[in-house]
Protein backbone atom coordinates (compact mmCIF):
# COMPACT_ATOMS: atom_id res chain seq x y z
CA UNK A 1 0.00 0.00 0.00
CA UNK A 2 1.06 3.39 -0.47
CA UNK A 3 2.27 5.45 2.29
CA UNK A 4 -0.09 8.32 3.01
CA UNK A 5 1.39 11.64 4.24
CA UNK A 6 -0.73 14.57 5.00
CA UNK A 7 0.19 18.14 5.92
CA UNK A 8 -1.88 21.64 7.08
CA UNK A 9 -3.55 22.93 4.61
CA UNK A 10 -5.97 25.62 3.00
CA UNK A 11 -8.79 24.69 2.73
CA UNK A 12 -8.40 21.65 5.06
CA UNK A 13 -5.39 19.50 4.99
CA UNK A 14 -3.90 18.01 2.34
CA UNK A 15 -3.33 14.17 1.89
CA UNK A 16 -1.68 12.06 -0.52
CA UNK A 17 -0.14 8.53 -1.35
CA UNK A 18 4.05 9.20 -1.62
CA UNK A 19 4.41 6.58 -4.94
CA UNK A 20 1.11 8.31 -6.77
CA UNK A 21 2.31 12.61 -6.07
CA UNK A 22 4.21 14.42 -8.44
CA UNK A 23 6.17 17.59 -7.60
CA UNK A 24 5.73 19.84 -10.33
CA UNK A 25 8.31 22.94 -10.80
CA UNK A 26 6.91 25.33 -13.10
CA UNK A 27 8.97 27.47 -15.74
CA UNK A 28 11.94 28.61 -13.35
CA UNK A 29 13.78 29.90 -16.15
CA UNK A 30 16.00 32.37 -16.58
CA UNK A 31 13.54 34.08 -18.80
CA UNK A 32 11.52 34.23 -16.06
CA UNK A 33 13.80 35.27 -13.14
CA UNK A 34 16.75 36.84 -14.08
CA UNK A 35 17.62 40.27 -15.51
CA UNK A 36 17.32 40.45 -19.35
CA UNK A 37 14.63 37.98 -19.80
CA UNK A 38 11.18 38.16 -20.72
CA UNK A 39 9.86 38.93 -17.32
CA UNK A 40 12.01 41.80 -16.48
CA UNK A 41 10.62 43.19 -20.45
CA UNK A 42 7.03 42.98 -19.42
CA UNK A 43 7.88 44.77 -16.56
CA UNK A 44 8.28 42.34 -13.90
CA UNK A 45 9.41 42.77 -10.28
CA UNK A 46 12.34 40.56 -10.19
CA UNK A 47 12.90 40.78 -6.72
CA UNK A 48 9.70 39.16 -5.91
CA UNK A 49 9.99 35.72 -8.51
CA UNK A 50 13.99 35.65 -7.06
CA UNK A 51 12.68 35.27 -3.50
CA UNK A 52 11.27 31.62 -4.87
CA UNK A 53 14.07 30.33 -5.58
CA UNK A 54 15.43 29.06 -2.45
CA UNK A 55 11.90 27.93 -1.44
CA UNK A 56 11.58 26.46 -4.35
CA UNK A 57 15.29 24.41 -4.07
CA UNK A 58 14.35 23.19 -0.49
CA UNK A 59 11.09 21.61 -1.63
CA UNK A 60 12.62 19.85 -4.97
CA UNK A 61 15.29 18.69 -2.49
CA UNK A 62 13.03 17.31 -0.02
CA UNK A 63 10.87 16.23 -2.29
CA UNK A 64 13.81 14.46 -4.48
CA UNK A 65 15.02 12.47 -1.16
CA UNK A 66 11.66 11.13 -0.42
CA UNK A 67 11.47 9.54 -3.67
CA UNK A 68 8.92 11.13 -5.24
CA UNK A 69 7.98 12.30 -9.06
CA UNK A 70 9.44 15.34 -10.25
CA UNK A 71 8.53 17.34 -13.28
CA UNK A 72 9.70 20.47 -14.49
CA UNK A 73 8.05 22.78 -16.98
CA UNK A 74 9.64 25.41 -19.59
CA UNK A 75 7.46 27.48 -21.59
CA UNK A 76 8.86 28.35 -25.00
CA UNK A 77 8.55 28.34 -28.47
CA UNK A 78 10.07 26.45 -31.76
CA UNK A 79 12.70 28.68 -33.37
CA UNK A 80 10.09 29.97 -35.93
CA UNK A 81 7.19 30.59 -33.70
CA UNK A 82 4.64 28.25 -35.58
CA UNK A 83 3.83 27.04 -32.05
CA UNK A 84 2.75 29.82 -30.34
CA UNK A 85 -0.49 30.62 -30.03
CA UNK A 86 -1.67 33.86 -32.22
CA UNK A 87 -3.04 35.42 -28.98
CA UNK A 88 -0.14 35.09 -27.27
CA UNK A 89 1.99 36.41 -29.93
CA UNK A 90 0.10 39.17 -30.26
CA UNK A 91 -0.51 40.54 -26.69
CA UNK A 92 3.31 40.94 -26.26
CA UNK A 93 3.81 43.01 -29.10
CA UNK A 94 3.46 46.76 -28.04
CA UNK A 95 -0.29 47.88 -28.21
CA UNK A 96 -1.10 51.31 -29.48
CA UNK A 97 -0.38 53.72 -26.75
CA UNK A 98 1.60 51.19 -24.75
CA UNK A 99 5.34 51.45 -24.95
CA UNK A 100 6.40 48.31 -22.40
CA UNK A 101 7.13 45.63 -24.45
CA UNK A 102 10.04 47.13 -26.68
CA UNK A 103 10.88 43.34 -27.49
CA UNK A 104 8.52 40.47 -28.28
CA UNK A 105 8.68 36.89 -28.07
CA UNK A 106 11.57 35.49 -30.50
CA UNK A 107 13.18 38.88 -30.28
CA UNK A 108 17.30 38.59 -28.99
CA UNK A 109 17.50 39.68 -25.64
CA UNK A 110 20.61 39.85 -23.16
CA UNK A 111 19.36 36.34 -22.33
CA UNK A 112 19.10 35.12 -26.25
CA UNK A 113 16.07 34.98 -28.07
CA UNK A 114 13.18 35.27 -25.82
CA UNK A 115 11.68 32.37 -24.45
CA UNK A 116 12.83 30.45 -27.68
CA UNK A 117 13.73 26.63 -27.15
CA UNK A 118 17.16 26.09 -26.81
CA UNK A 119 18.25 29.51 -25.69
CA UNK A 120 20.32 30.30 -22.60
CA UNK A 121 17.46 32.36 -20.92
CA UNK A 122 15.46 29.50 -21.63
CA UNK A 123 16.79 26.79 -19.37
CA UNK A 124 16.29 26.52 -16.02
CA UNK A 125 18.12 28.60 -12.97
CA UNK A 126 21.20 26.86 -12.06
CA UNK A 127 19.96 26.42 -8.63
CA UNK A 128 17.21 24.47 -10.44
CA UNK A 129 18.45 22.06 -13.11
CA UNK A 130 16.70 18.93 -13.78
CA UNK A 131 18.07 15.37 -12.48
CA UNK A 132 19.02 13.00 -15.68
CA UNK A 133 15.86 10.82 -14.41
CA UNK A 134 13.12 13.77 -14.00
CA UNK A 135 10.64 14.61 -16.41
CA UNK A 136 11.21 17.75 -18.47
CA UNK A 137 7.94 19.47 -20.28
CA UNK A 138 8.29 21.67 -22.91
CA UNK A 139 5.34 24.12 -23.10
CA UNK A 140 4.29 26.09 -25.71
CA UNK A 141 1.66 28.15 -23.92
CA UNK A 142 0.92 29.11 -20.21
CA UNK A 143 -0.74 26.24 -19.06
CA UNK A 144 1.64 22.61 -18.79
CA UNK A 145 -1.60 20.67 -20.23
CA UNK A 146 -2.34 22.51 -23.81
CA UNK A 147 -0.39 20.83 -26.39
CA UNK A 148 2.33 18.74 -24.51
CA UNK A 149 2.45 15.60 -23.35
CA UNK A 150 2.09 15.95 -19.24
CA UNK A 151 -1.30 14.14 -18.53
CA UNK A 152 0.16 11.30 -20.53
CA UNK A 153 3.25 11.30 -18.45
CA UNK A 154 1.35 11.34 -15.34
CA UNK A 155 -1.28 8.69 -16.03
CA UNK A 156 1.90 6.43 -17.22
CA UNK A 157 3.35 6.87 -13.85
CA UNK A 158 -0.16 6.34 -11.61
CA UNK A 159 0.13 9.65 -10.55
CA UNK A 160 -3.50 10.87 -8.84
CA UNK A 161 -1.73 14.16 -6.06
CA UNK A 162 0.48 17.02 -7.23
CA UNK A 163 2.31 19.44 -5.62
CA UNK A 164 2.84 22.57 -7.64
CA UNK A 165 5.89 25.10 -6.82
CA UNK A 166 7.15 27.75 -9.83
CA UNK A 167 6.30 31.03 -11.59
CA UNK A 168 4.48 32.90 -11.91
CA UNK A 169 1.23 32.77 -9.59
CA UNK A 170 -0.93 34.97 -11.50
CA UNK A 171 0.00 32.96 -15.09
CA UNK A 172 1.59 29.46 -15.64
CA UNK A 173 1.45 28.27 -11.86
CA UNK A 174 -2.16 28.84 -11.56
CA UNK A 175 -3.42 28.20 -14.85
CA UNK A 176 -1.62 24.91 -14.74
CA UNK A 177 -3.64 23.73 -11.32
CA UNK A 178 -6.85 24.92 -12.55
CA UNK A 179 -5.86 22.66 -15.68
CA UNK A 180 -5.03 20.03 -13.52
CA UNK A 181 -8.25 20.07 -11.36
CA UNK A 182 -10.07 19.83 -14.55
CA UNK A 183 -8.48 16.47 -15.07
CA UNK A 184 -8.74 15.51 -11.67
CA UNK A 185 -5.73 15.40 -10.05
CA UNK A 186 -5.78 16.71 -6.65
CA UNK A 187 -3.65 19.33 -6.50
CA UNK A 188 -1.41 21.44 -3.56
CA UNK A 189 0.47 24.89 -4.42
CA UNK A 190 3.24 25.52 -1.87
CA UNK A 191 2.94 29.24 -0.91
CA UNK A 192 6.89 30.30 -0.34
CA UNK A 193 7.73 28.40 -3.24
CA UNK A 194 5.24 30.54 -5.79
CA UNK A 195 5.85 34.54 -6.52
CA UNK A 196 4.15 36.52 -9.19
CA UNK A 197 5.02 39.97 -10.55
CA UNK A 198 3.04 42.02 -8.08
CA UNK A 199 2.56 40.79 -4.78
CA UNK A 200 -1.42 41.49 -4.87
CA UNK A 201 -1.30 39.54 -7.90
CA UNK A 202 0.40 36.40 -5.54
CA UNK A 203 -2.16 36.92 -2.73
CA UNK A 204 -5.00 36.93 -5.53
CA UNK A 205 -4.09 33.50 -7.00
CA UNK A 206 -2.91 31.93 -3.72
CA UNK A 207 -6.49 32.71 -1.97
CA UNK A 208 -8.68 31.92 -5.62
CA UNK A 209 -7.11 28.75 -5.63
CA UNK A 210 -8.43 27.73 -1.95
CA UNK A 211 -11.38 29.49 -1.55
CA UNK A 212 -14.16 27.70 -0.76
CA UNK A 213 -13.86 24.00 -0.14
CA UNK A 214 -11.07 24.59 -2.30
CA UNK A 215 -12.30 25.80 -5.67
CA UNK A 216 -9.55 24.36 -7.96
CA UNK A 217 -7.43 22.32 -5.06
CA UNK A 218 -5.20 23.34 -1.98
CA UNK A 219 -2.24 25.78 -0.81
CA UNK A 220 0.10 24.83 1.64
CA UNK A 221 3.17 26.90 3.38
CA UNK A 222 6.71 25.63 2.74
CA UNK A 223 7.39 24.46 6.59
CA UNK A 224 4.33 21.50 7.16
CA UNK A 225 5.09 20.29 3.39
CA UNK A 226 9.18 19.57 4.90
CA UNK A 227 8.27 18.56 8.40
CA UNK A 228 5.63 16.00 6.66
CA UNK A 229 8.38 14.59 4.01
CA UNK A 230 11.36 14.18 6.19
N1 LIG B 1 4.04 36.74 -17.94
C1 LIG B 1 4.00 36.04 -16.84
O1 LIG B 1 3.72 36.55 -15.77
N2 LIG B 1 4.32 34.75 -16.89
C2 LIG B 1 4.55 34.05 -18.01
O2 LIG B 1 4.50 34.54 -19.12
N3 LIG B 1 4.89 32.77 -17.82
C3 LIG B 1 4.84 32.12 -16.61
O3 LIG B 1 4.12 32.51 -15.71
N4 LIG B 1 5.63 31.10 -16.46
Amino acid sequence: ASRMIAFEARPYAFSFPLDKTALLVIDMQRDFIQEGGFGEIQGGNLAAVQASVKPTSELLKACRDAGMHIFHTREGQVADLSDCPSSKLIRQAAAPGNSQHLQVIGDSGKLGRLLVRGEYGHDFVDELQPLPNEVVIDKPGKGSFWNTPILHKLKARGITHLLVAGVTSECCWSTTIREANDRGFEACGVIEATAGYNPSFKTASVDMISWSQGLFGFVANLEPVLEALA
